[in-house]
């Protein structure tokens, strides 16, 4: 497979300003005619060739300004010679694809009887022969055609222009979209669907139609939905005064898709999962998932396609600005400050147990990577997420007003644009000529060029008779592939200093300034080690460092327990709150990690801390039930770093989760029954922070009931299994008896699967639970995922029902998946093969699961590393998985 760097990137020798389709669409063939009016690049030779991108397509037809032009294919691409002399021309192309044979599910596919497209990043060269890259934009209309009674409704992007019956029970419609764009935001759905519509006065007095598109059966489940479309129009104008350009906004639902959503202009096409709600069938994380993910692919609309990227290296300037977008979203429409640190630990839960292991291994790349195989294999957490961290540090940087200024001068300078990371960067520095962003823009550009987790160490000193406090900072980097050496960045370093006696917050002045600037300050860090030296400093204080986690590194700062105690109690920032006891907690892990001895009973000190947490009335539920949550297996195993056994830290985990349950017993027994929901079911922060905190105590308790031989707790988690009302409180249930391996998980598990016959999303849950479920001493997960794969709603061409059992178990179940006897290993590398066979993104994500295997301790090592030599060796493996496991082999 070719490698592509960003070095090379040269504009295109010529542009597409203006695209006419007309599909005829039909399941086994499907026929494309496309009119281009094709531009020379003014500094391109005269006659240059054209070469376009194409891919699986059979051409019928190829003309130039109306004449027969002569052209070559070449590995897939239409190369035309001697294209007409002049400045610009019309090229007509006519060509055929097999909508029903795609199972990769890029390009045109069929899905439940209807068609639908997915052409980022490289599915418009699937559909018809292009200039398929994203700074080649044009103006498109497109004219549909197909059979009426099984594809009544016809969409693509902008707006509708005519609609019309044709002869054979055939009809037409003919949509333009106004708006110049790149080909990987062009969209097409012909299908049975039925919708939900919504008119909207926007602030500015335009009236706008939203639409959401489902199957038949599914409108009641559409409302949720609707109502984050609407909250993110009116989020985005008030926040970023960025108002919806289109008179019409729809949404779409498809079952089968690769990832969670698509932002096509004016024709958003969704994963199911991310549009169907009802209280009965979605818990509430699939409620804020929805809204997240709506608000992402709505926010797109701005950042992405009035300014999109230059080129695929720079995906995270619309990913990561979106996905900052989206987070403050999610945080704004929670509410409370309790709410948001919240959603910001979840976020951090997330980067740490997805993008922290990928910084670490093979798959290591920049925020803007410098070269890939295959782009689809770099939709990652480092783009995507380490991507929202980078922007959300300019916002630190420079402050909320700040921000929003650099944001104005970024569309006015770029709408319209395809342009870079570095366009982004400048303008957000430009806006905000004083900030420490814009004196250092060179060394935080190094957060796009640099891989990795830097580390930040940092220690203090206390001078108790010159009330000094004097705190160096010092920043590192550990090689990635490619990159030996790692240069000092800048790191905003948000901090506090909380009083050792009582907790109190300290002002905080630092050596030559006039006087205090309040309790809490960023210290920018640009240099490898830098010393601030605090004055006045009242009292011995504890270091509240990287408050809110601002900046993606991972801290060293030799708190002991004492320091991590009063952080846990009195800090004024509820994510490092938050953090102090997750490193409570992850300490007695480590502690414990060498030789094989059973963790030794939990010490008073830290329990209390947890009761107390746990007991307080003036705290959220949703952040108790945040602090009582471990770490997982995958941060722990993350944190150990190397000679990781798997079984080990899921053993301890384990024991500690054994030993808190049952210290704490009587108060997740108040617990339980403090945080019932009385009203009716909403999916707002507030019932879902009670439901949460309820369903961890009930799990505690059906854990120490199955512990002990006790009966009762199981049978009350049976009992509000069968009587929840809602889905949060049922799967709650039911994974508290999963969990415990409690006899009666099994007969709920069948009643669930008959209660919910047919509903595919929540059959994804009977299958995900199963494959995640807590390991038994005695084995049994892998044979549970073999019996399933046989199982009649099991099938590997549903994206969401094969990512439910297999990136489940081999992803999400350590314990499970990484058996001493290397079953686990071969079950994968089988899957792998077999599923790169129908849909290689979805196999390449698959093939991740072992990314980290160099970090594992023998056996495991070297079986993981036998599984991923198999896949390497496989003849006809897609270069989506050849890169994954070539990588991770180097
Ligand atoms: N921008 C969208 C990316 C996407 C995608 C990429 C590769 C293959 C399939 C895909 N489906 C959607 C999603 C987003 O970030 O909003
Ligand atoms: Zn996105």
């Amino acid at each position: 497979a070719t490698v592509i760097r960003r070095e090379d990137y040269a504009a295109p020798a010529y542009w597409i300003r203006s695209v006419e389709l007309t599909f005829d669409l039909d399941p086994a063939k499907t026929i494309v005619a496309s009119r281009l009016t094709v531009e020379r690049h003014a500094d391109a030779a005269p006659g240059a060739p054209l070469v376009l991108h194409g891919d699986g397509l059979v051409l019928l037809r190829c003309l130039a300004d109306g004449e027969s032009v002569s052209f070559r294919q070449d590995d897939g691409l239409l190369v035309i010679d001697n294209p007409p002399d002049q400045p610009s021309f019309t090229l007509e192309i006519r060509n055929t694809c097999a909508p029903e044979k795609n199972t990769q599910l890029s390009g045109l596919y069929t899905s439940g009887g209807g068609f639908f497209t997915q052409c980022e990043a490289e599915g418009f060269r699937r559909i018809t022969y292009f200039l398929d890259r994203p700074d080649v934009m044009a103006v498109y209309t497109v004219t549909l055609r197909a059979d009426k009674a099984k594809y009544p409704v016809l969409l693509s992007n902008g707006n509708l222009l005519e609609q019309a019956d044709l002869p054979n029970g055939r009809h037409m419609a003919k949509w333009h979209d106004p708006f110049p764009k790149p080909s990987y935001l062009f969209a097409l759905v012909a299908a049975d669907l039925v919708c939900r519509e919504q008119r909207i006065t926007a602030r500015n007095g335009k009236e706008h139609l939203l639409q959401v598109h489902v199957r038949r059966g599914d409108l009641d489940k559409t409302e949720h939905a609707m109502n984050a479309l609407i909250a993110s129009v009116a989020w985005d104008e008030a926040r970023f005064g960025l108002p919806l350009d289109l008179e019409r906004f729809m949404v779409v639902a498809v079952g089968d898709f690769n990832m969670g959503a698509m932002e096509n202009k004016g024709l958003n096409i969704f994963n199911t999962k991310y549009v169907l709600a009802s209280p009965a069938t979605a818990t509430d994380d699939d409620f804020a998932g929805i809204e997240s993910v709506v608000a992402h692919e709505y926010f797109h609309n701005w950042t992405g396609n009035r300014i999109t990227c230059r080129d695929w290296f720079q995906l995270s300037l619309k990913e990561g600005l979106t996905v900052y977008r989206d987070q403050e979203f999610s945080m704004d429409m929670a509410g409370s400050a309790s709410a948001r640190a919240v959603l910001r630990i979840d976020a951090v839960r997330n980067l740490r147990a997805v993008q922290f292991p990928e910084d670490a291994g093979p798959m290591a790349h920049p925020v803007r990577p410098d070269s890939y195989s295959e782009i689809n294999n770099f939709y990652t957490a480092t783009v995507y997420e380490k991507g929202a961290e980078v922007v959300r540090m300019m916002a630190t940087l420079v402050g909320r007003a700040g921000f929003r200024a650099g944001m104005d001068l970024y569309f006015q300078r770029h709408d319209g644009q395809a342009v870079t990371c570095d366009d982004f960067a400048q303008a957000i520095a430009d806006a905000n000529p004083g900030s420490a962003l814009a004196s250092h823009l060179g060394h935080f550009k190094q957060w796009y060029a640099q891989a990795g987790t830097p580390r930040l160490q940092a220690r203090g000193s206390y001078n108790e008779a010159a009330r000094r406090y004097t705190l160096t900072l010092r920043q590192s980097g550990a090689p990635s592939p490619g990159q030996p050496e790692k240069q000092p960045g800048l790191v905003p370093v948000l901090m506090g200093l909380v009083a050792a006696d009582d907790g109190r917050a300290l002002p905080l002045k630092l050596e030559g300034e006039a006087q205090a600037t309040g309790t809490e300050r960023v210290l920018v860090l640009t240099e490898a080690e830098q010393t601030f030296t605090f004055v006045n400093v009242e009292a011995p204080p504890v270091p509240s460092l990287l408050r809110g986690f601002s900046a993606p590194v991972t801290l060293d700062d030799g708190l002991d327990d004492a320091a991590l105690l009063v952080l846990l109690q009195h800090d004024a920032d509820a994510f490092n709150r938050w953090e102090a006891g997750q490193r409570l907690s992850l300490g007695r892990l480590l502690a414990a990690l060498p030789g094989d001895a059973d963790l030794p009973p939990l010490d008073d000190a830290y329990l209390q801390a947890l009761r107390r947490v746990l007991r307080d009335d003036t705290l959220d539920p949703a952040f108790k039930d945040q602090v009582l949550q471990l770490p997982s297996e995958v941060y722990v195993a993350e944190v150990v770093g190397s000679e990781v056994n798997p079984q080990r830290i899921h053993r301890l985990r384990e024991q500690l989760r054994g030993q808190l349950a049952s210290a704490l017993r009587d108060d997740w027994v108040w617990a339980f029954e403090a945080h019932q929901v009385r009203e009716g079911y909403r999916p707002n922060a507030a019932q879902a922070g009670q439901r949460a905190l309820a369903n961890q105590a009930l799990r505690m308790l059906v854990l120490d009931a199955v512990a002990s031989g006790d009966t009762v707790w199981p049978g009350r988690a049976y009992q509000r299994f069968k009587d929840a009302g809602n889905m949060t409180d049922r799967f709650g249930a039911l994974s508290a008896l999963v969990d415990a391996q409690s006899p009666l998980a099994e007969p709920a598990l069948a009643r669930f699967h008959a209660l919910f016959a047919g509903d595919d999303l929540v059959i994804d849950k009977w299958f995900n639970l199963q494959a995640t479920a807590n390991e038994p001493a005695s084995g049994g997960g892998l044979q549970r995922v073999k019996a399933l794969m046989q199982h009649a709603d099991f099938s590997l061409k549903n994206p969401n029902r094969a990512r439910a059992l297999l990136s489940g178990f081999c992803r999400d179940n350590p314990a499970a998946f990484h058996r001493t006897d290397a079953a686990g290993y071969v079950f994968w590398a089988d899957r792998v093969l077999e599923l790169d066979a129908i849909n290689p993104q979805l196999a390449a994500r698959l093939a991740r699961a072992m990314d980290r295997w160099r970090a594992l301790a023998e056996p495991w090592r070297s079986a993981a590393r036998e599984a991923v030599a198999r896949v390497a060796a496989a003849p006809r493996l897609s270069d989506d998985v050849r890169e994954i496991v070539t990588k991770a082999l180097d």
